[in-house]
């Protein structure tokens, strides 16, 4: 970009506390291949239109991961430590954990971390109201970098939930090191219950990301609607096409933004130029099979208790065989 080009643009200063969001997005959208962190899919639009993926008739992996949860929580609490914290990694709703709760009279605490920080908080609001006697304590915060529980927590054995096959959005190595990190922050012996999404005929998966009503197309679109409100940006909704492919030799759906046109957008002061047919890489998502997810978790610190299937979905039972502490 010639410096001429940085400079002709002017545009509002973008408020205070999204610095981290303005830099994330400044370089990966100067990057020779555009992209864009898919946590920032969850603003409070984004969560709303997450919720409403979950309903969608071609959107099997909830209605498959609910019915699993439904059929084998008793199993699942069984394996629950008495007086424990229950710890959920981007939880969005508590609709699943509230299925663990309900089996699991040993939990004490419900300790969800999310990003999505009003959902997060109202959810959290809804949970101690209906579940008065559970020590509802919710961390807003990026489940990458993470935080130090509360000391009444970090005093009682904790029970890992990470569902919706959300550790499928993190890069494999990616996940190694969150399954690493997470059984530090869980501790010795502790169990982590995952949800993980199954390899799959590649039309099943075609139609979870491209669903008919195009709920799906208005989540990915709501990220540049979210720069454009947070960072002052000028995207143009009309000018982007959502694109979601299944790449069988990665085992991953990629989603897409797709420039239909040539065109030039002004973000923080920069001026990004799209060639027509320009993509940015908005998110991965990496289906396992049970074994190649097992041999994931056991090179991470975790030995495999058990997997629940109905073929289409998984939901692990892992122990933290790894002895090293924080
Ligand atoms: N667990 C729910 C929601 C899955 S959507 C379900 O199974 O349906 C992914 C969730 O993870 C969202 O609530 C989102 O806000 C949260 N999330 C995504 N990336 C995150 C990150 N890096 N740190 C914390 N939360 C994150
Ligand atoms: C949260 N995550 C597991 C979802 C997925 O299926 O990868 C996000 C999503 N993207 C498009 N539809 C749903």
């Amino acid at each position: 970009m010639t410096s001429a080009a940085k400079t002709a643009l002017r545009l509002p200063a973008p408020p205070a506390g999204t610095d981290a969001f303005a830099a994330d997005v400044i370089s990966g959208l100067t990057a020779k291949r555009k992209r864009l962190p898919p946590k920032y899919f969850y603003d409070a639009a984004g969560s709303v239109l997450f919720e409403r993926i979950t309903r969608l008739p071609e959107y099997y992996p909830t209605r498959c991961e609910l019915a699993l949860l439904g059929q084998h929580a008793p199993a699942m609490a069984s394996l629950f430590p008495p007086a424990c914290a229950l710890i959920e990694f981007g939880g969005g709703s508590s609709r699943k954990a509230r299925i663990l709760l309900g089996a699991a009279a040993t939990v004490e605490a419900y300790v969800p971390i999310d990003i999505s920080g009003d959902f997060l908080q109202q959810d959290a609001a809804l949970l101690r109201r209906d579940l008065p006697r559970l020590a509802v304590q919710p961390i807003v915060g990026d489940f990458t970098r993470l935080p130090d529980l509360p000391p009444a927590i970090a005093a009682v054995p904790r029970v890992g939930f990470f569902p919706g096959s959300t550790i499928g959005n993190f890069e494999p190595d990616d996940a190694a090191e969150f399954l690493r990190r997470a059984g530090l922050l869980l501790g010795a012996g502790s169990l982590f219950l995952i949800g993980v999404d199954l390899v799959k005929a590649p039309e099943i998966l075609h139609r979870a990301y491209n669903d008919a009503e195009g709920v799906t197309a208005k989540f990915n679109l709501n990220l540049l609607a979210r720069i454009n409100r947070e960072l002052g940006a000028d995207f143009d909704l009309a000018a982007f096409e959502h694109q979601a492919l299944y790449d069988g030799e990665c085992s991953r759906i990629e989603m897409h933004l797709v420039s239909t046109k040539r065109q030039k957008v002004g973000i923080c002061g920069e001026r990004i130029e799209f060639r027509a047919g320009e993509t940015i890489h908005t998110e991965n998502s990496y289906k396992y099979s049970i074994e190649s997810f097992q041999a994931l978790a056991q090179a991470s610190g975790w030995s495999p208790l058990t997997a629940w299937t109905d073929g289409l979905f998984s939901v692990h039972a892992l122990r933290r065989t790894a002895t090293d502490e924080r």
